[in-house]
């Protein structure tokens, strides 16, 4: 029998049921939860509708990191119902303040050779010590947090084999702008990422991190390094050597592909507006005027990358044009910034210190001038994501981006006038968790805050037998859930389901024309049913479920599209809209906006790998048929005619 990878070691050690051969369905047990607040309000609403007294993992962590800027009631009172609905379901309740869930999550929880599910698709960042680290639907985390097993398809691996060392100044962010420039943002649905070589020794636990965490805009379902000597020294360093395991894969493991990398060879790289897959060398990039820098976000804000910034700061100015920002990724960083004097570099050089939080990352403040570039450490660059319409988002190292701040146009740091700083991993970081709140004891009387902006929980209602539908909107390629529901000044509705349904597919609307909302409601309520069509990639990015759950509330009930990103198309199912795929070219094109799709027999039609008939008319009246297809199991097709997955509970 061939060698295992480690991706298939670790699922085969919490296979539940199913097949372990790539493609088919599998059910995987879930040791760790971690939730984050955007998405996390939903996930316990729902965790509740399910009548779950107490949590069934082995861990569970909800953060507080994304809605920290509290314009307004609903950020606190989102908090003060996590709070005190963790404390009764028996959740550690990271509080604000204490950092970016991933970033703490790896320094403090992490465990090598354990599964974690979380409600934020950068959860792959804790494969960088050896997890396998997925992100999800916050309702699939609520059926782990409720004991219940993850479906998710067996991946295919990809193999990475890394060799050499990075060179002065190329960064880890490098190597995987690198990969993405390889692999891109689509078509890799259904597969896994691990890394092996020679290549992996050279490599720290931070910096293995900026490489897991960006395997989320490949789209793929995880991305896992081995663990080893550095993971020990890295855990033992945060004083949880006791967890450590090696885990390798068999050195006879087969991949189904195999990306050569050969980390010397790279050189500073930036992904271009306004895909993370849009990747250029910086050096041919030169020149273009910069007028702010943001490093940070749960791909750049650890101790290492923040050392290396306020290496290259000390005793310089940033340049007078450019606004810096510095948003450290945990409490931790920013305490040992602080007691090493580090801070005091950073605030001396003219940096802004921001909030241990994802911060300009999601939109929550520090968007950039109109028509001016931004140039970012962070993962995600689409279009308008920085608050800005149209904005101009570059994505970069630490090291890149620091150099920029300091001369005013994006700068390959080779050229600066400064040997490349080196970094050794402290022998022990602070280790204070006492912002980390324990869950009451089992049995305790609780009671949960509900303030007036925590809405209930999702409601669907099961699916009808004849979809008679209405082509709301028709759009193209890689739709990004930030299109779908926007995050940024919006995201404190995320606990209100019928208030933030009325900003679905906002950069669609036109001025002095109805709202995608009204649209869809209109069709809704004249007992009609609505329907997206869409290109390639569709769901890209965000695990946030409201992306599925608001357009349902509005009535939608199937999206077509050439394709579907996994995250989406489980939320979609979850909330009873049914993923459709087109058989053919021709279809997609003929399709428009306003045309009518009639699906009869759904019940009948819905069988694992059979055709869906459909019938189409537009308003010009012409008529033709069309045949659709899905990849839905027997399972998904049940949850979809119920409802979705919370009618299926009580
Ligand atoms: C993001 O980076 O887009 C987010 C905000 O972290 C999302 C989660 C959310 O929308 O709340 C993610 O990546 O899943
Ligand atoms: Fe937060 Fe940005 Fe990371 Fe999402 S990508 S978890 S918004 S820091």
């Amino acid at each position: 029998m061939a060698g295992q990878t480690l991706v298939e070691k670790i699922i085969g050690a919490h296979l539940v049921e199913g097949e372990a051969t790539p493609g088919s369905e599998v059910q995987v047990r879930i040791d760790q939860t971690l939730c984050q607040d955007a998405t996390g309000t939903m996930a316990f609403l729902e965790l509740e509708a399910m009548g779950v007294e107490r949590v069934k993992t082995e861990l569970s962590v909800q953060y507080i990191d994304h809605n920290t800027s509290q314009f307004g009631p609903e950020n606190q009172n989102d908090h003060l119902y996590l709070q005190s609905v963790t404390a009764a379901k028996g959740v550690l309740y990271s509080r604000a303040g204490n950092g970016i869930c991933h970033q703490v999550h790896l320094e403090r929880f992490g465990v090598p050779g354990k599964t974690l599910l979380g409600s934020d698709s950068h959860t792959p960042t804790n494969g960088g010590i050896g997890m396998l680290a997925i992100g999800a639907g916050g309702l699939d985390v609520a059926v782990a947090m409720a004991g219940g097993a993850f479906k998710m398809t067996y991946p295919r691996v990809i193999g990475v084999r890394l060799t050499g060392q990075l060179g002065p100044w190329v960064a880890a962010k490098d190597a995987i702008l690198h990969v993405l420039s390889i692999l891109s943002t689509k078509g890799n649905v259904g597969a896994a990422v691990e890394y092996f070589g020679p290549g992996i020794t050279s490599l720290s636990v931070p910096e293995r991190a900026t490489i897991t965490n960006m395997g989320a805009e490949l789209g793929v379902t995880s991305s896992v390094f081995p663990s080893d000597d550095t993971t020990r020294t890295f855990l033992v360093a945060q004083d949880r050597g006791d967890c450590w395991q090696p885990l390798t894969a068999d050195e006879d493991a087969v991949y189904d592909r195999v990306i050569e990398v050969d980390l010397s060879s790279l050189e500073p790289l930036a992904a271009c507006p306004s895909s993370p897959g849009n990747i250029a060398t910086v050096a041919s990039l030169g020149g273009l005027t910069v007028s702010q820098v943001v490093v940070g976000s749960c791909t750049n804000s650890s101790l290492k990358d923040l050392t290396m910034v306020a290496r290259v700061l000390e005793g310089r100015k940033v340049h007078p044009d450019v606004s810096l920002g510095i948003a450290p990724g945990s409490r931790q960083v920013l305490e040992m910034l602080a007691l090493n004097g580090d801070l005091a570099v950073l605030v001396k050089a003219g940096a802004r210190i921001l909030e241990s939080a994802c911060g300009p990352c999601i939109g929550q403040g520090f968007s950039p001038a109109s028509d001016s570039v931004s140039v970012r450490t962070f993962n995600r660059n689409f279009l308008n994501r920085t608050g800005t319409k149209n904005d101009e988002c570059y994505l970069v190292s630490p090291e890149t981006a620091i150099a920029t701040a300091l001369t005013g146009t994006l700068t390959d740091p080779r050229g600066l006038d400064m040997a490349c700083p080196e970094w050794s991993m402290p022998e022990r970081f602070i280790t204070d968790d006492s912002m980390v709140v324990a869950p009451a004891a089992a049995g305790n009387s609780i009671e949960i805050i509900r303030k007036a902006t925590i809405g209930d929980p999702p409601h669907c209602t099961a699916y009808p037998d004849v979809l008679d539908g209405s082509v709301l909107l028709k759009v193209g390629d890689k739709i990004t859930t930030d299109h779908i529901m926007p995050a940024g000044t919006y995201l404190k509705l995320r606990s209100n389901i019928p208030n933030y349904a009325q900003v679905v597919f906002e950069c669609f609307n036109e001025d002095g024309h109805p709202t995608f909302a009204e649209r869809a409601a209109a069709v809704r309520d004249s007992g009609r049913h609505g329907v997206v069509v869409a290109g390639d990639s569709y769901g890209q990015g965000s695990s946030r479920e409201h992306a599925a759950i608001c357009p349902m509330h509005l009535g939608v009930r199937a999206v077509i599209a050439r394709s579907i990103e996994r995250i989406h198309s489980a939320n979609l199912i979850n909330f009873g809209i049914l993923p459709l795929l087109f058989a053919g070219e021709s279809d997609y094109a003929k399709i428009a906006a306003d045309d009518d799709i009639r699906i009869e027999g759904i019940r009948e039609q819905l069988r694992p790998d059979a055709p869906v008939l459909a019938s189409v008319r537009s308003p010009d009246g012409q008529y033709w048929e069309c045949t659709f297809r899905h990849d839905l199991s027997e399972a998904d097709v049940e949850v979809i005619l119920s409802g979705g997955r919370l009618s299926m509970f009580g």
